[in-house]
């Protein structure tokens, strides 16, 4: 065994060398399917960040819902509460005597927001808003036998290079069409071709069931406008779609808003919208007509050869930096992606042997992060950018009790770091009214963000008191900016973000109250998100002193404080506060039971498989409970874990594939994600909330929410790699299942980029990059080698972490 050396790499390699084959077969990377989508959960999403279209793939009429970032109802708006500090004194007064029902009556009535809040999840027409579909582009296919059966159909979404194509023949002529979003053109591109002259005819419609009108535009175009209701005047935000048609051959022509294709050979659509919306991200557009007009004119202008060759360069550049192959030597894997996907799927549950699929969810992963998340632009929300209706579930928008966070536990170990920015972008929008927020209720310095937030700066409680009330929704989101940090070293990034994180800290640091039992700091009021207790006197509730994630994220964000004004050299003295008040925490404690504890007393627990595990926050993301370093902790979360159960919603079953991940449980974690990509369809849609995968592997929470999705990317990658400041591990959390495999590119904190390989379930080789130059220590296993790196310098190990 070796243990603890160091390695002098002066003399190594400067540049990696991919350890796995090159390109994996284009089978590996497709999603597809032998039909068109009967439901949205079935079409095939694509996306630029910004816009997007959802490709059903129709044989007598092709469908596409569009989708543009922007299209938030709402607006700006007070939402905190005149007087609402005036009862905050009552409120901790009860929550110390123990009257934790009468607490949250007093929020109900005097601390949530003013107004009507997220309108109980129904924003659209409330001042709070919600993100809605722009509208679908429909394609009424009317060329002689279009009614006519199809044979040799084929709908694929291709993740190597975000295109969707539709084949199929139809009396005896092969169609084929092409659809991608583009980002460097800012437009969706859709063609269509026929093996035979003259057979394209179709009509095109632009269209919105609320608050749009589409008109003919020239005689080859449609354009679509309207204005979203802002929930107070009805003058919200204003949007534009255009459509227009370049055909080679037949006629091209508009007639009572429908654009009218005819005996054409060839036909390419191109597809582009705008909103005006005003916030702290987004294009800043005056007038959405133009903008969607000038975007339309600059896509016009290229060929679709050269759109598309920008589009796969640039998409590219994103998805090809990371690569993972599980067992796909496997002959029955083969066999397994020579099935549609939901056939796959259904497959995979009955036991079929196909680690290919869980490789193929963590691409899925990958791409829609790429194709929802772009530098400047707002961050994927809990659909991401995909929605077909207008009023969305939980308004689509960012809750921050673990969801718009899930979205991002993908970017930086992905290698997609520039991705995070969206989210970095909102949370320091949030600063401003979130000083006004935490003057307002707690009468506190800096800032904090409750429970949901949307474009327009939403930083109040929720309307519920049972829900709206935790206060560390801030503290989670600046977790992603110490993390980023953590993994990139990037040091003007952290100039940039920490007075953000201060920001929190000194929220914190004023809401701080000490408790009586054993004069800890908690907060007050205080929740464990969304779940209730049960007091020794049977009443309910949800409102406490200091729930266990409370503080967990606040060691979190006082340390990364600390460190980071170490790093920096600035704010001594907040420092020496933060320290003091850090060690007063209250700490995490396992209960009689064994179990960590969830609230500062031994509740009982009304619904002791709730779906939120937040008081396990300290064992992923954090890591103050950690199977080496803090064992008995990471038994109680074990513990923890199983009365929980292995059920729960998409983002619930992520989360605990997460956790599993962590406490070094591959085969848990395994059959974890199993649960995770159980078939999902509209029937158990209907039922409770169960988890699963739709058809086109969309999350289901259900309903579709991409959370799930994205923190089950990052699970897969952490129960391959997890890091540290300071230390990688390698393959912590193997499933036998995964005997084989190998990947690249994955990024580790400290500045690093690994890649691995394995056989017969052990590791075979490793190469560490460091992009930095910064030391670390690897472990595997029971082995562990420590490395000095220069900034790029790459270092390879056998499986024995031997220097090759
Ligand atoms: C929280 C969760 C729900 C859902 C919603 C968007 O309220 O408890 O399960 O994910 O966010």
């Amino acid at each position: 065994m070796i243990s603890s050396r160091r390695v002098s790499l002066s003399f190594l390699l400067a540049v990696t060398i991919p350890l796995v084959s090159p390109a994996a077969s284009p089978a590996e990377k497709l999603v597809w399917f032998d039909a068109p989508a009967a439901a949205f959960i079935e079409a095939s999403p694509l996306g630029n960040g910004r816009l997007g279209a959802t490709v059903f793939g129709g044989v007598t009429e092709e469908r596409l819902v569009l989708n543009e970032s922007g299209m938030w109802s709402g607006g700006p708006q007070d939402a905190d509460r005149p007087n609402a500090a005036a009862a905050l004194p009552e409120i901790r007064r009860l929550l110390l005597e123990g009257k934790n029902l009468e607490a949250e009556k007093l929020v109900a009535a005097s601390f949530t927001c003013a107004g009507k809040g997220s309108g109980f999840g129904s924003g659209a027409n409330v001042p709070f808003g919600c993100y809605q579909t722009l509208g679908n582009l429909r394609l009424k296919f009317v060329h002689e036998g279009a009614d006519a059966p199809a044979t040799h159909y084929r709908r694929e979404l291709d993740l190597g290079e975000a295109v969707v194509r539709v084949s199929y023949e139809q009396g005896g002529v092969k169609f084929a069409r092409e659809t991608f979003v583009s980002a460097p053109d800012e437009a969706i591109v859709l063609r269509l071709t026929a093996d035979q002259p003259g057979r394209l005819s179709f009509d095109v419609q632009l269209n919105r069931t609320q608050r749009a009108a589409t008109a003919g535009n020239g005689n080859d175009g449609l354009r679509m406008t309207g204005q979203l209701n802002n929930g107070t005047d009805g003058q919200g935000v204003r949007f534009a779609a255009d459509v227009k048609a370049v055909a080679r051959g037949g006629k091209v022509s508009v007639s009572e808003g429908v654009l009218q294709v005819r005996g054409a050979d060839e036909v390419v659509l191109f597809v582009t919208a705008a909103t005006d919306i005003r916030t702290f991200a987004g294009r800043k557009v005056d007038d959405a007509v133009k903008t969607a007009a000038t975007d339309l004119a600059g896509a016009m202008g290229k060929s679709f050869e050269v759109l598309r060759s920008a589009h796969v360069a640039d998409y590219r550049r994103w998805f090809d930096r990371a690569e993972i192959r599980l067992g796909q030597t496997d002959a029955n894997a083969t066999a397994a992606a020579a099935m549609p996907t939901p056939a796959r799927l259904r497959a995979y549950r009955e036991g079929a042997v196909d680690p290919g699929l869980p490789a193929l969810y963590f691409d899925f992963g990958r791409y829609l992060l790429i194709s929802s998340s772009r530098a400047g632009g707002l961050p994927a929300n809990l659909q991401g950018i995909w929605a077909d209706q207008i009023q969305t579930p939980w308004n689509g928008d960012w809750h921050l009790n673990v969801n718009v966070q899930m979205n991002y536990w993908p970017a930086d170990v992905c290698n997609l770091s520039e991705l995070h920015r969206p989210l970095f972008d909102l949370v320091a929008s949030l600063q401003e009214p979130g000083a006004k927020t935490a003057k307002a209720y707690y009468n506190a310095r800096g800032w904090v963000a409750h429970v949901i937030t949307n474009p327009w700066g939403f930083t109040s409680p929720g309307e519920g008191a049972d829900w709206g009330a935790t206060t560390t929704g801030s503290a989670w989101l600046c977790q992603h900016l110490w993390d980023h940090y953590e993994f990139t070293g990037n040091r003007e990034f952290l100039a940039w973000a920490y007075p953000i994180m201060k920001g929190s800290a000194l929220f914190y640091l004023d809401m701080l109250i000490e408790e009586p039992s054993n004069r800890w700091l908690v907060t007050a009021p205080s929740n464990s998100p969304e779940n209730a207790f049960q007091m020794a006197d049977g009443t309910k509730a949800h409102i406490c002193l200091g729930s266990t994630s409370d503080m967990q994220l606040l060691r979190y964000l006082f340390t990364a404080c600390i460190e980071a004004s170490k790093i920096l050299g600035v704010d001594e003295a907040l420092r020496t506060e933060l320290t003091e008040k850090r060690a007063r925490l209250a700490p995490t404690r396992i209960s009689s039971g064994g179990r960590v504890m969830e609230w500062l007393e031994e509740y009982h627990e009304p619904d002791p498989k709730h779906r939120h595990v937040a008081h396990l926050w300290g064992l992923f993301p954090a890591r103050e409970i950690d199977p080496v370093k803090t064992p008995g902790l990471a038994m109680a979360a074990r513990k923890s874990l199983d009365v929980r159960g292995d059920g729960g919603t998409g983002w619930g079953l992520a989360f605990k594939l997460a956790l599993w991940a962590r406490l070094g449980d591959g085969n848990r974690a395994h059959r974890i994600l199993g649960e995770h990509l159980k078939p999902a369809t509209q029937e158990t849609a209907k039922k409770e909330w169960s988890g699963g995968t739709y058809a086109n592997l969309f999350d289901a929470h259900p309903p579709f929410q991409i959370d799930g999705n994205f923190g089950g990317a990052a699970a897969i990658a952490e129960m391959l790699l997890q890091s540290q400041p300071g230390e990688i591990t390698l393959l912590p959390a193997l499933p036998d299942a995964w005997n084989e495999g190998s990947l690249r590119g994955l990024r580790a904190r400290g500045g690093f980029e690994v890649a691995l390989a394995w056989q017969g379930g052990r590791l075979s080789s490793a190469e560490i990059r460091s992009v930095n130059g910064t030391s670390t220590r690897v472990r595997y296993g029971n082995r562990v080698v420590d490395l000095v790196l220069k900034p790029g310098e790459s270092l390879r190990l056998d499986g024995e972490l031997r220097r090759r």
